[in-house]
C-alpha cells in the first residue's frame, strides 16, 4: 500500500503581497498541486491523504470544484481529506453540498469517523473542524478499533486552541501512520509513524526550509515514510560578504553569484556584510526588482573614510596647478601632462 501525505495547502490564500507576489505565489500553490497528481500518479499510490487547512478559509463551491478538476487528473488514487481550524466546515458550506466528480471521501462529520477500504484493507480515521478553534483534545485515548488491517489517522492541530494532543501517547497507541497537519514546517515526531505534512508550499518568509509531501510505503516486510520537495520556491538566507577592493559592479556579481548558487526563482533574504568603500553604494532597488528578494540585512563596514577621501580630492589638484600657473602656460602644460601620467 502506498500513500502520499500532504499538509497545510491553504489554497486561494494571499502571500507576500507586501511584496506584490500574491497572484503569483497563489498560482504556486496550484502548481504545487499539480505536482502532488503527478507524484501519486508516478508511484502509483492508492491514497492521497489532506490533513486539513486544504483552503485558507472556508472554500466555496466554485473553489471546491477548481480543486475537484486537478484531483480527477489522478489515475487509480482515493483521495481523504479532513478539514482543519481555516478551511471548517460551517453550517451549510459548500464542503457538505459539494460532490466530487474525482474519488474523494472528505471527513464530514463533527466527530472521529473510521473508513474502511477494501482494496488494501486499510481503516482510515478523519475528523473536522466545525470551528476555527478546539480545546477539547479530541484524538484523546483514541485506539484503532480492531485488530488487523492497517489503521492510519488524520489530525489536524496540536496546540493549546487547536485539539491539544500528547504526541508520545499517540505514537503508541497503535496506528501505522498518523498524519498531522497545522504545522507548516514538515516535521518527523516519529520514523515512519508519525509526520506533520508541513505547508505544501512556503507561506510567509519565516517558513524556511524544504516543503513538500510525505511518500509512504507499507508492505509485509517494509513500513517507510520518505519526505519528497515539492514547493515551486523557498524561502533562503543567504550572505554575502563584500571586500574593500570590490567596486560596485564586483559587489552586484557577487550577489548575482550567490542567488545563482539556490536558483533564480527562489524568494531571498539577503544578509551582506564584510567591508566596502564607502562611496561604493548599491542601489537596493534594482536588487528588488531583478530577484526574488524578500529583505536586505546590511551589516557592511564602510572603509575608512580619510582613504576615501584623499581619492575624491584628486580632480582638485588639476584645478589648483591651472589657478597656480595661469599665467605661465609652459609650465602649465608640463605639470598637467606630469600629472595626468601619475
Ligand atoms: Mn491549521
Amino acid at each position: 500500500m502506498k500513500f502520499i501525505h500532504v499538509g497545510d495547502v491553504h489554497l486561494n490564500g494571499n502571500f507576500e503581497s507586501s511584496r506584490g507576489w500574491n497572484e503569483e505565489r497563489k498560482e504556486d500553490v496550484y502548481l504545487s498541486l499539480q505536482s502532488v497528481v503527478a507524484l501519486a500518479n508516478r508511484e502509483q499510490v492508492d491514497y492521497l491523504f489532506f490533513t486539513g487547512d486544504i483552503f485558507d478559509a472556508p472554500p466555496t463551491m466554485e473553489q471546491l470544484k477548481k480543486l475537484d478538476e486537478i484531483l480527477m487528473g489522478l489515475k487509480q488514487t482515493w483521495v481523504f481529506m479532513i478539514a482543519g481550524n481555516h478551511d471548517y466546515i460551517t453550517e451549510n458550506a459548500a464542503y457538505l453540498n459539494y460532490e466530487f466528480s474525482s474519488k474523494v471521501y472528505m471527513f464530514k462529520e463533527d466527530k472521529v469517523k473510521c473508513v474502511h477500504s477494501k482494496s488494501t484493507d486499510t481503516y482510515i480515521y478523519g475528523y473536522s473542524y466545525h470551528q476555527p478553534q478546539i480545546t477539547k483534545a479530541v484524538f484523546d485515548d483514541i485506539k484503532p478499533y480492531k485488530k488487523g488491517g492497517r489503521h492510519i489517522l488524520l489530525a489536524h492541530g496540536g496546540d493549546a486552541t487547536h485539539i491539544p494532543m500528547n504526541q508520545e501517547e499517540l505514537k503508541w497507541s497503535g496506528f501505522d501512520y498518523i498524519a498531522l497537519g497545522h504545522i507548516h514546517e514538515p516535521r518527523v515526531l516519529a520514523d515512519d509513524l508519525m509526520c506533520y505534512g508541513g505547508s505544501l508550499e512556503p507561506l510567509d518568509r519565516t517558513e524556511t526550509g524544504r516543503h513538500g509531501v510525505f511518500l509512504g510505503e507499507f508492505t509485509k516486510e517494509h513500513h517507510f515514510v520518505k519526505f519528497v520537495p515539492i514547493s515551486q520556491r523557498n524561502y533562503i538566507d543567504i550572505y554575502v560578504t563584500f571586500e574593500p577592493d570590490m567596486n560596485r559592479i564586483a559587489m552586484y556579481q557577487q550577489i548575482h553569484e550567490e542567488i545563482l548558487n539556490y536558483g533564480i526563482d527562489q524568494m531571498f533574504t539577503l544578509y551582506l556584510q564584510g567591508t566596502k568603500k564607502k562611496f561604493e553604494k548599491l542601489d537596493y532597488d534594482i536588487l528588488y526588482e531583478k530577484y526574488h528578494i524578500v529583505n536586505i540585512m546590511e551589516d557592511v563596514i564602510d572603509e575608512e573614510y580619510e582613504i576615501v577621501q584623499k581619492r575624491e580630492n584628486q580632480p582638485n589638484i588639476v584645478s589648483l596647478v591651472e589657478d597656480k600657473l595661469k599665467d605661465q602656460q609652459d609650465a602649465l602644460k608640463y605639470a598637467l601632462e606630469g600629472l595626468q601620467h601619475d
